[in-house]
């Protein structure tokens, strides 16, 4: 990023057009935005999990993704979240002015998650939680549960941040998911924004 890059709060964007044999991919994103989004990815239940993402993290996301979902969701859903990964890295610039860590706790009904957000510049997840057998449910009939650690492990690779989830509880599979993404939303919503006393990078090294 150029040093004319938009200080957090004043509208950091990122657009990515990413094609490849299995999907095409397009999103645009602005970190400062109010949790407004367009998407579809045509996989209802993702659509459903990221407009919950927009919404709680209060990231604008335009999103409009295609694939080979008559094999599988499976590449479809990677590559939108390898994608939203990179324009996370993109709009990021250099973090100055920026809180760099983030937690939230948050309840869906009887199910309960945990995720812990630094934008560290270095990718790493921690995922554990989820009770035995969520990775083979089906929900809505078309949205493996294994894919929700897949979506952490593209976002976190390709935008260099470090996510720890736990899941404390849940039963219902969908809960379990959903109330994962409203986290993950709550937590990157605080480490992304404008912390007012920062100024430049805040990292001892002078780089994230
Ligand atoms: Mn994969």
């Amino acid at each position: 990023m150029t040093e004319n890059s938009p200080k957090p709060g004043q509208g950091r964007t990122a657009r990515l057009e990413r094609a490849t044999s299995e999907s095409s991919v397009m999103v645009e994103i602005n970190l400062d935005g109010t949790g407004v989004s367009n998407i579809d990815t045509s996989v209802p239940f993702y659509d459903h999990m990221l407009t919950a993402l927009s919404k709680h993290s209060l990231i604008d996301m335009n999103i409009k993704a295609t694939g080979d979902t008559h094999i599988d969701a499976h590449h479809t859903v990677e590559d939108v979240a390898i994608s939203l990964g990179e324009v996370l890295k993109v709009a990021l610039g250099d973090k100055a002015g920026i809180r760099r860590f983030g937690e939230a706790t948050i309840p869906l009904d009887e199910a309960l998650a945990n995720a812990v957000v630094d934008v560290s510049g270095r990718p790493y997840l921690v995922h554990s939680g989820e009770p035995a057998g969520q990775e083979y449910h089906l929900i809505g009939g078309h949205f493996t549960g294994s894919l929700t650690r897949h979506v952490f492990e593209a976002i976190t690779l390709h935008a260099q941040i470090c996510l720890h989830m736990t899941v404390i509880a849940g039963r219902d599979p969908h809960h379990i998911v959903e109330a994962q993404f409203k986290a993950f939303a709550r937590a990157l919503r605080s480490a992304v924004e404008a912390d007012p006393r920062v100024t430049g990078i805040p990292s001892t090294k002078g780089l994230l």
